[in-house]
């Protein structure tokens, strides 16, 4: 019998149902088969091995050492103390860390099997849910992290809130499977919108039932939404597919700029694959917001490519409609509703605010430094593990994960920042004010050992890769410019390296692909300059970039704009950019003139 696709898995799934169940009570089983672990993610956790261990393993023809990750989903990152606590104390059942997302979220590694639904249920009492955190359907929504008090920060967490709530999955089989049929909210699935959309959207128990957004299909790809607010493009807003940013008249927010289309999962030389950033597709009043982001998902549903998973996401459906007839798709879903041309929407930066700062109401914020969003107790290194516990259990103030992957300790009260910086230094928390402008916004995504698509190391290569950074640019005194380096193990870009002006993919062991020419804003793709560059030869093939940085700005200009004066016209890079290197396409296109004259 041939294997079933992941649509027939998820259209006989009965409400993403499948035999979960029936799996998880069979302890003889040591791990899910693929139907189920295509069902598993929708529910928020992946079967992963451990990859350090496969090798040998396989060699003493043993099985692979199986486990589960596990995604927490928040929207806009906010998480209270007692939430952190419980997340701390799941550990235990897992291999001993945390680990914050680039989409606001907590993944727990290395969960067995056994311990698979304590770890779930243990996440969903504490108020928060990993329902649709993977799968086909829309993911954790991310809003600003910085908690300033002002209406249109005020707005977007609300609004992130909404369309969380908006796009939850509807089926009892997550509380079938996990809670023993128990209905558990998670807090911001309280948030009322509006009593039409609250009756409709609300939890309930439709056991085979076609959910109300995503039918019986669910969508053909993953789906990713972000809030951003101008200057600070935090959220990465186009590389979601979904994109919001407010328009504030007289101090409110009277509408929202919707972005749509942008995606970053490529495949190395496979050329009708390629990244993109989001394009501007409408103008809508606040009013009307999530009914406009239901079109669109719902447009998505319905014009997606269901045959080809590597064609799935929007970015693909809007280069196939085209941008116009898109729009006019998503308009004609919405009847009654006025909708207008989008807003101009520049950004200037991609950065957390790391640091001390006043939110706005008296109190204050602290946005500490995680290096690669890893929330473990380092050997000789900061104690992060021990010192967000502390902060959490005697402070009991609430935190954000920043879409950078760092930590916010917010609604600090003026006569507890000493408590807060004493304990930050107990553990040796570093401070960010030393670190180059570069280490302080580079990121990496997880890749091994547990994440099966790794082609090399990400995670545990960077810190060693920004040393070498850190040392050039001090050398040449730009340690204070914004220079953006991302890495990631494989093609699939969950670093977000394709708009960083470094972006290193992950090729094979200790070789990545090097992309050069994103933007410090995330508005500008960067192009693939070098297809192999071994570990080894990082620092002397960035090095050049940076000298020539240096001897060819103007005053006050960043790398990325540098860049796009000298090297690229300010041009984005064409298609085929992302596939065949600078040099490689040079010569050919000379040699075509060559070819053309003669
Ligand atoms: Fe991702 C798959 C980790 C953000 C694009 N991503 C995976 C998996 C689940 C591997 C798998 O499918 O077996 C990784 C689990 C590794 C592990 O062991 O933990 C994984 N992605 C992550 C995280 C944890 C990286 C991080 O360092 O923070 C991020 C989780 C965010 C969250 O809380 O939901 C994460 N992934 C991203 C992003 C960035 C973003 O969303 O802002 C992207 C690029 C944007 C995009 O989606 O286009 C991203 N992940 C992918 C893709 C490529 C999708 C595509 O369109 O081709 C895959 C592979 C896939 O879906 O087939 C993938
Ligand atoms: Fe894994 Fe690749 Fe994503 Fe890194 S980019 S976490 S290696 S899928």
């Amino acid at each position: 019998m041939s294997k079933a696709s992941v649509e027939e898995i998820k259209l006989e799934s009965q409400g993403l149902r499948g035999v979960i169940a029936e799996n998880f009570a069979d302890a003889a089983l040591t791990h899910v088969d693929d139907a189920e672990n295509v069902l598993l993610k929708f529910h928020g956790s992946y079967q992963q091995d451990d990859r350090d261990k496969r090798a040998a393993l396989t060699k003493e023809k043993k099985e692979k050492a199986w486990s589960f990750m596990v995604r927490s989903k928040m929207p806009g990152g906010r998480i209270t103390a007692e939430q952190w606590l419980i997340h701390h104390d799941l550990c235990v059942l897992s291999e001993g860390s945390l680990r914050l997302t680039n989409r606001q979220g907590i993944q727990l590694h290395g969960v067995l099997k056994g311990n698979l639904k304590a770890v779930i249920a243990g996440i969903c009492r504490s108020g928060l849910t990993t329902m649709g955190a993977c799968g086909d359907v829309v993911r954790n929504t991310m809003a600003p992290a910085a908690p300033i008090k002002d209406a249109a920060r005020a707005d977007a967490q609300l609004l992130s809130e909404e369309l969380s709530q908006r796009f939850l999955w509807r089926s009892s089989a997550y509380a079938d499977i996990w809670l023993d049929g128990e209905k558990i909210d998670p807090d911001w699935a309280q948030v009322e919108v509006n009593p039409d959309v609250r009756a409709r959207t609300v939890a309930k128990d439709e056991k085979a039932a076609e959910d109300p957004i995503y039918g019986k299909l669910y969508l053909p790809r993953k789906f990713k939404i972000g809030i951003a607010i101008q200057p600070q493009n935090d959220v990465d807003v186009f590389s979601q597919d979904l994109g919001f940013v407010p328009h504030l008249v007289n101090g409110e927010v009277e509408g929202y700029t919707i972005t749509v289309g942008g995606g970053f999962g490529m495949s190395h030389g496979q050329l009708n694959t390629r990244p993109f950033l989001a394009q501007p597709l409408l103008y809508v009043k606040r009013a009307n917001l999530v009914d406009a982001a239901e079109a669109i998902v719902t447009t998505q549903r319905d014009h997606g490519n269901r045959t080809e998973r590597k064609h799935a996401r929007m970015k693909y459906t809007i280069q196939t409609m085209g941008i116009d007839a898109f729009r006019a798709e998503v308009i004609s879903r919405l009847p009654g509703i006025e909708t207008f041309p989008a807003k101009p929407i520049p950004f200037a930066t991609v950065e957390d605010n790391l640091g001390w700062h006043e939110q706005g109401d008296g109190k204050l914020f602290c946005a500490v430094y995680v290096s690669m969003g890893r929330i473990t107790n380092r050997e000789g290194g900061p104690q992060y593990l021990d010192c967000f516990n502390e902060i959490a259990r005697d402070l009991k103030l609430p935190f954000i994960i920043t879409p950078n992957t760092n930590v916010i300790i917010a609604e600090i009260a003026p006569e507890q920042k000493a408590a807060v910086e004493a304990i930050l230094a107990k553990h040796a928390v570093p401070h960010a004010d030393g670190m180059t402008a570069t280490r302080r916004v580079a990121h990496a995504c997880v890749a091994l050992p547990t994440c099966g698509l790794s082609l090399s190391e990400s995670e545990r290569a960077l810190p060693g890769v920004l040393d070498e950074f850190d040392s050039i640019l001090r050398e040449l005194g730009l340690e204070n410019d914004p220079i953006l380096v991302r890495m990631t193990g494989c093609p699939n870009g969950c670093g977000r390296p394709y708009n960083a002006d470094f972006g290193f993919v992950g090729r094979a062991p200790n070789k990545y692909a090097l992309f050069v020419g994103g933007s410090i804003a995330g508005d500008r793709l960067a192009g693939l300059e070098i297809k192999s560059v071994q570990r080894a030869d990082i620092a002397a093939t960035i090095r050049p970039y940076l000298e020539a940085y240096k001897a060819g700005r103007t005053a006050g200009e960043t790398f990325s704009a540098w860049f796009g004066r000298t090297r690229t016209n300010g041009e984005a890079p064409t298609p085929e950019q992302f596939h065949i290197e600078l040099a490689e396409r040079a010569e050919r296109l000379a040699g075509e003139k060559v070819t053309a004259a003669g």
